[in-house]
């Protein structure tokens, strides 16, 4: 406990950019304001058997640290007979598929020593249907385990046929859901969170599905995830818990005033989310439709959560398919747009390569292009599109114009300036369309993000802008050619197309 600890100190140290804590249970850590989700099985294949594996997800540590992320969300890796790993048949272990415990407990030391956190996903909605205390439910009422699922003699939307009655699935049938009101089920789940907190030494989880522990009861999913949240908190004050509520902004911020520390910001995501909306079509309007959507989300989400915006994850179509695969500068705009989000940024494996994939789910998962394609992991089964837009990591690591070392520089833009990701937000009025002006203040700065999110460039005269920001601290512009001009000083303000400026005061 007490080297985790350490750990996370060192963390809090290293990474300057951390988000404000909503951890209301004790002064705890924050968490980092920037993650990085990993699908282990597409990531890094370390024993060439053409399956990613923890140990691929070691080797492949510095690559994330490199990146600027603080914290890794790793996809489900416990045992499970599906290739996605949602559908668990023992919460106590690693899918061998992936490697053992020890394997992961070295992934878990090495992280810490890089300064980073690992939060687990972790499925307790349903199990799956090949777990042992589904078996024994299925045998008849007399199974200890037959109260652990929810029943119906008559067919009912969401159950499935299993032994001449009916037992919830919301899903699909392979995934029984559990039933959450069966305090021996909740002691299974705390006895689950104290293994892997504990024994194991994770830092959090990423909770899956949570509108459907009770589907379409709101109430009793937050009277649940404020449980669960207690007894994780309990267990290890400083733990982060991020929650998928798959949902409209006004329900989000419901499911916000729980006491969970974090939840997906949804509605910025995918080719309808407001990132998309900012950067759709010319443009003309694009800064003050950025400004009315982080308004919108400053008004609407309680104050104290921590908001978690991404652009895409493994259930969403990839970034580049609403920015095209022609234009890169549009693609690096969506990232910088994203990085300056406030709250725990989401950044999906491939994202920062501008990798591709839509339609089924494996073809959104399908392997990292490390090197070329003979670097690759396996295919996930069902993947029908297998290919890359963008160049390789070795390839964008070579080129400073690349995409990768756009969202390089747009996270270390976030880290040397917490206020992005931690201060209170404030969007100001301006003059031009094209320009969203937005304050943040943290800790006894200010800063002016001045964003030019559409393909005008725009000129800033001092009357445009608030007075005493003389000063251009940082800019990141989409094109090696052009860059922020501020000249003389602390007067115009030239934004070419697709830029960002910092001014301090
Ligand atoms: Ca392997």
């Amino acid at each position: 406990m007490k080297k985790r600890l350490v750990c996370l100190l060192l963390a809090f140290v290293l990474l300057s950019g951390l988000c404000p804590a909503a951890l209301s249970a004790a002064p705890a850590v924050p968490p980092p304001d920037a993650w990085y989700e990993i699908f282990v099985r597409s990531f890094y294949d370390s024993d060439g058997d053409g399956i990613g594996d923890l140990r691929g997800v070691t080797e492949k540590l510095d690559y994330v640290a490199s990146l600027g992320c603080g914290g890794i969300w790793l996809m489900p890796i416990m045992p499970s007979p599906s290739y996605h790993k949602y559908d668990v048949t023992d919460y106590y272990d690693i899918d061998p598929e992936y490697g053992t415990l020890a394997d992961m407990r070295a992934m878990l030391a090495e992280a810490h020593a890089h300064g980073m956190c690992v939060i687990l996903d972790l499925p307790v909605n349903h199990c799956s249907s090949e777990h042992a205390w589904f078996q024994s439910a299925l045998t008849g009422p007399e199974s200890p385990y037959r109260s652990w699922f929810n029943w119906s003699d008559s067919p009912q939307s969401g159950y499935s046929e299993g032994g001449g009655v009916y037992y919830e699935s919301r899903f699909v049938d392979t995934m029984p859901d559990l039933n959450l009101d069966n305090p021996a089920v909740r002691e299974e789940i705390a006895a689950i969170l104290r293994f892997w907190l504990e024994e194991v030494g994770v830092d959090g989880f990423r909770l899956d599905a949570v509108t459907s522990y009770y589907t379409g009861n709101v109430e009793q999913n937050l009277s649940f995830l404020n449980w669960l949240a207690d007894t994780a908190h309990a267990i290890r004050p400083d733990c982060f818990l991020v929650a998928e509520a798959w949902t409209d902004l006004n329900t989000l911020a419901r499911y916000s005033e729980s006491r969970i520390d974090s939840f997906f910001t949804f509605p910025v995501s995918q080719a309808e989310g407001y990132i998309a909306k900012v950067l759709g079509g010319r443009g003309k309007q694009a800064g003050k439709k950025l400004g009315e959507y982080v308004a919108l989300l400053e008004d609407t989400l309680p104050a104290n959560t921590v908001p978690a915006p991404f652009t895409e994850n493994h259930d969403t179509g990839r970034t580049v398919g609403f920015t095209g695969r022609g234009n890169p500068a549009k693609t690096k705009m969506a990232g910088g747009l994203l990085c300056l989000m406030r709250g725990a940024v989401f950044l999906y494996y491939g994202q920062e390569i501008g990798m591709v994939g839509s339609g089924e789910d494996p073809n959104k998962r399908i392997g990292m292009l490390w090197t070329d394609e003979t670097s690759t992991t396996l295919p996930p089964p069902g993947a029908t599109q297998i290919e890359y837009a963008y160049p390789s990591v070795s390839e964008q690591e070579a080129d400073p114009g690349s995409l990768l070392n756009y969202y390089r520089a747009a996270l270390r833009l976030r880290r040397e300036y917490p206020a992005i990701a931690r201060g209170t937000s404030r969007v100001l009025p301006c003059e031009f369309d094209e320009i969203c002006l937005i304050e943040r203040s943290w800790a006894g700065q200010d800063l002016l993000l001045v964003i030019n999110p559409s393909v005008s460039p725009t000129q800033l005269s001092p009357a445009d802008y608030p007075p005493g920001y003389s000063r251009l601290a940082a800019s990141l512009c989409t094109g090696p050619e052009f860059s922020v001009i501020f000249q003389p000083e602390g007067t115009v303000l030239h934004m070419p197309a697709y830029s960002i400026a910092v001014l301090t005061k």
